[in-house]
Parts: C-alpha cells; structure tokens; sequence
C-alpha cells in the first residue's frame, strides 16, 4: 500500500458485512488463507435472518442436510432434531459453529455499516459504521447481507388509528409475544403468514387471516430425527450433489414435459413429488412446467384438488384454492404447510378474502374493509414481506468509485450486476445470495458456498499476483443483466406480481431480480470465466 492512511483506522485484507451463513463460510475460508479478515454485522449474534425471524412457526423450507454449512467438523459433530428445523435450533447450531470455529474473535456485533466507497489511488476500500466509531480500510469488500433484510410495511390508512399491538414478523421481540386467547389480526399469507398461521389458530381466540393472493402451499413432509444423519461418511458425496441440482437441493427437474406422460402417468408423478415433500413439487417437476401455461395449469389442478379435500367449508376452500389461478403455479414461492389448511376448519379461524374487498382504513379496534366489513382484533400481525434481493442494498450509501453516486439511486431504473456478484463502479467487492445469483430459486448454502468458491480464487489470483484491482466491465454487465431479463421474459414467472420481480414494493421497477437458469448453468458460467482469466473483468 503506497498511499497515506489515518492510522487509527485498522486495515484488513477482507472485510464482510453480515455474520450470517455466507459471512461465516468466508470468513472461515479467508482465515484458512492467513488473510486478515474481519465481519461487521448489525444484529447481536451469528446466525443473519435467523437472528431476526423469531415469530411463532419461523422455520426454514430447505431441508437438512443441504440447508447447513460444507464443514466437515461442523457437521460431523451436530445433530439436527427436524428435516426443516426451527429458527431456535438455527440460532443453536449457530452457537455450534462458534464453539468449533472460533469466529467471534474477528467479528463487531451490533455494527451497522452505512457506507463505504472504493479509493483507486490506494486500491482500498473505506468502510464506516452508522455510528460513525467504527471504520476501516480493506482491500476486498464483501457484502453478506441477505435477500430479505430490509422489510416492508405498507402504508394503510388511518394505521395510526389502531390501539392495539402491532408486529412485524421481522421485528418480533425477543420477550415473544403471548397470542394465547387474544383476538389476533394477521395480514399477509407468504412463508411467514402461513407460518404464523398454524400457530397463532392454536392458541388465538380468533384469528382473522387477511389474504390478498393465496399461497400455493406444499406438503413440507416434516421428519423427526431425520435417519439421514446416521451416516455423515455420505455427506460430502450428498452436499457435491447439490451443485448438480436446479434449486441446489438433492432433486432436480425431470428431463420430460409435462405432456410426454399420459394423464395417469402424470398424476401418479404429482403425487410422488408430493410425497416427498419439500420443494420436489416446486423445482423438481417436469421441465416445461414454467415455461408452458398448459403444463403448468395441470400442476395447478393437481394442487387444488388436494387442498380442496382438506378444507370443509367450499367457499372457504375456493378462497385458498380458487378455481383459477390466481398465478402460475410456483411464480410466487409456495411455502411448505404442515397442517395450513386444517387450521380454515376451526370455528375461531377466518381467511378474508381482501382481493375482492380490500382494506379500507384502520380503526381503533382493528380494520374496516372497502364494502364495510368490520374486523376487531388485539393484536396485529405483519407478516408483508420485504424490499427483497435488492433492499438489503438500500440500506447503505454504496458510493461508485468515481461519480460517488449511490447504488440504490444508480439502481432507481433498473438492477444491473455481472454474474449477480459484482458491480460496475465497485472494484474489489463481490456480494453474496444477492441480485442477480440464483438466490430465491435456491437453497441459500448452496448458492453461497459457489459464490465464495469463485470470490476465493479471484481473491488468490489478485494477491498471488500483487494486482491492485478487479473491476467488472460495463458491456459484459450489461450483457449478463439483459440475457438474466430476457430469460425470465421467456418464462411464466413474469405473470405474477411477486417480489421475485420486484412488484411486492410500490414504485419499485419490475423486472426479474434473480437467475432463473439454476445452479448447474451459473456454476458452469463462473467456471467459464475463472477457466478464461476471469473475462468481463478489468484487472489492474
Ligand atoms: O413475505 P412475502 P414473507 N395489503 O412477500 C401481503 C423467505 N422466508 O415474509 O401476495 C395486503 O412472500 C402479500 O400479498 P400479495 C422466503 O423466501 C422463508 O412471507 O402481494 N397484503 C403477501 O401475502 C419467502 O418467500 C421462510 O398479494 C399485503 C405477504 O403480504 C420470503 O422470505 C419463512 C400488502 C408478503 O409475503 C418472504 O416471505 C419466512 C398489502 N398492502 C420467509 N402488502 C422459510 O420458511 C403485502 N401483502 C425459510
């Protein structure tokens, strides 16, 4: 380093926002490489979107053991209870990932980091927390920071009216919050809705579910004590599988269309994938299945009917299961239902239908809707989502190296990145599980561990090689974005309004937010580039 630095300030080979998976994952890596390297994360412990999803029901829909860290001596010595654990035993395993690696040491807890700009004089980043007590210098930048950590509340009228207690599913106390025999409001039926929903119907005197689009649900095929784990000799040959599989998982789309197979032949398919559980329905179905309307209604008919036997009252069951398709099936993430569907039967359990008469205003007692219904409730649930993929940006000025101009203004008309881990105007950062990567269509440690395998040998190559900088090239930026959109065009998914798209925000540009090609074409695409000297890439 040739230029003058204030000396108070520490210098680091790495810095990583975000103590969630993939900031660990690197910062594991990095050390391994004597690289000095330290972590700034906002929240007070390890563990990202599992530090603030605490709300009754928050569990993850990817099972074990895809959904952990490749790390031998972390998973050689941790057993899970549940194929989809809850966040209480996420938050554990993450306290297990501590006492085997230690990596507290290099990391400031409760740190929000709100801007940082690249200097090309020095080749350094300059990075600085909210607070303004915390900054540093670091050559490489790594952002960490999620899909879904800015949430979104919408702007209801008259919502300071309401006098009852209001939570957003991604700011529940840590105190919990007691929906024993309360009335309970809950507006939204994401993951989270849903979630929340098999829950709070347990315990609430009344829960009044306030739905705009149903949720596709599947059969999530919980598991105690999944038998998987007997054998962890395989896990090294089952987690190199996921990098061969659309979704990063341990299944895949079938080589067939939808109607290659007679109509017998089909269900009795449907049903298999149902029986599996998990996202086998969702991202291991027949491979025309979101690109063929056809095909796809049939999947959708499948669905409907198996949710239709399961609700008793038919007016209830078409207002969760509609005759016709709110959206194409699996354009908006289906959650994973473990009872959902039981829960409408229940006399103190209501969905309201709020497509067809909307939310009017608030009122002290609860909401009013447009033709007038009434509903009265204690207790407020949020569960409406996020500024997704690209939010968790927003929340930083990012200043461009040169013009200073902050990324969610450069952003404003459109998300641009290369290979949904670099910018232009950002040399030196790669950003994880973010736009542009196959993030929502993936399993999140599958996503991140090939991500961090490409950021590492780019982070070799520049410090084996004494270079200054790598900085991705406008064209093949360009190139990468348009190709990302044009694909998404070509497919059902932008017939939903979903935040894959962007369209959950109000104002914010709609266009596909994530590749859509699956983990085994980016993985193919990030070893084209690091086998070609690492093309699309300006190195200085
Ligand atoms: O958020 P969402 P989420 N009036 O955006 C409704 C991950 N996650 O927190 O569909 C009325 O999906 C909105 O309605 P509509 C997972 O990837 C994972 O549930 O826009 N309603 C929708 O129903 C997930 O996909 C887990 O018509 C309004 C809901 O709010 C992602 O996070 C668990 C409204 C928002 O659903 C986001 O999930 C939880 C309005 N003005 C989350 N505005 C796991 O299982 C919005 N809505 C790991």
């Amino acid at each position: 380093m040739t230029q003058t630095f204030d000396s108070s300030i520490p210098i680091y080979d790495v810095c990583i926002l975000g103590a969630g998976f993939s900031g660990v994952k690197l910062l594991h890596e990095c050390r391994k490489r004597g690289l000095k390297t330290h972590i700034y994360e906002a929240l007070d412990d390890l563990g990202g979107t599992w530090r603030k999803n605490r709300y009754p029901g928050a569990r993850v829909d990817s099972d074990i053991p895809v959904y952990e860290l490749n790390i031998p001596e972390v998973y050689n010595t941790w057993t899970w209870s549940e194929r989809f654990p809850d966040w209480s035993e996420l938050r554990k395993y993450f306290n297990h990932v501590e006492q085997i690696l230690d990596l507290k040491k290099d990391i400031d807890f409760n740190t929000f980091i709100s801007q940082a700009q690249f200097d090309r004089k020095s080749g350094y980043w300059y990075i600085e927390a909210s607070d303004s007590k915390k900054k540093c210098y670091a050559k490489f930048f790594l952002p960490c920071v999620g899909f879904a950590s800015r949430l979104y509340k919408p702007d209801f009228k008259n919502f300071d009216r309401f006098k009852g207690k209001v939570y957003h599913s991604n700011e529940w106390p840590e105190s919990d919050v007691d929906l024993s025999n309360k009335r309970v409001g809950l507006i939204g039926t994401g993951s989270t809705g849903v979630q929340i929903t098999q829950e709070a119907a347990k315990v609430a005197s009344e829960l009044f579910v306030f739905q705009r689009t149903p949720n596709l649900c599947l059969p999530m095929g919980q598991v105690s004590n999944p038998e998987i784990q007997k054998n962890k000799k395989n896990y090294s040959k089952i987690l190199n599988s996921r990098f061969d599989s659309f979704g990063g998982f341990t299944f895949t789309f079938v080589d067939k269309d939808t109607f290659d197979d007679s109509s017998e032949d089909r269900q009795n398919f449907y049903q298999t994938l149902f029986d599996r559980g998990g996202f086998n329905f969702w991202v291991a179905n027949y491979k025309d299945i979101y690109f063929n309307q056809k095909a796809n209604d049939e999947a959708y008919h499948f669905w409907r009917n198996s949710v239709i036997k399961r609700v008793h009252d038919p007016k209830t069951a078409e207002i969760l299961a509609p005759k016709i398709q709110p959206h194409p099936f699996g354009t908006k993430r289906p959650s994973l239902e473990q009872d959902y569907y039981e829960q409408f039967n229940k006399p103190n359990v209501h969905v309201i239908d709020i497509k067809n008469d909307p939310i009017y205003e608030f009122t002290e007692n609860g909401l009013k809707t447009k033709e007038g219904n009434e509903y009265k409730f204690d207790i407020l649930i949020l569960a409406t989502g996020f500024d997704a993929v690209t939010g968790s940006f927003k929340n930083i000025d990012l200043k461009d190296a040169d013009t200073g101009k902050i990324l969610r203004d450069k952003w404003a008309d459109g998300c641009n990145t290369y290979l949904g881990l670099s910018i232009n105007g950002y040399p030196n950062m790669f950003y994880t599980y973010g736009p542009q990567a196959p993030t929502a269509f993936a399993n999140g440690p599958t996503c991140v561990e090939l991500q961090s395998k490409f950021i590492l040998f780019i982070i070799d190559h520049m410090i084996q090689n004494d270079f200054k900088s790598i900085e991705a090239k406008k064209e093949h930026q360009l190139n990468y974005s348009n190709n990302l959109k044009d694909f998404a065009n070509s497919s059902l998914f932008p017939k939903a309004k979903s935040w894959y798209m962007g369209a959950n925000i109000p104002g914010k540009k709609i266009e596909m937010l994530n590749y859509l090609q699956g983990i085994p074409s980016y993985g193919k695409l990030l070893n084209e580039v690091y086998q070609s000297d690492f093309k699309g890439y300006e190195i200085l």
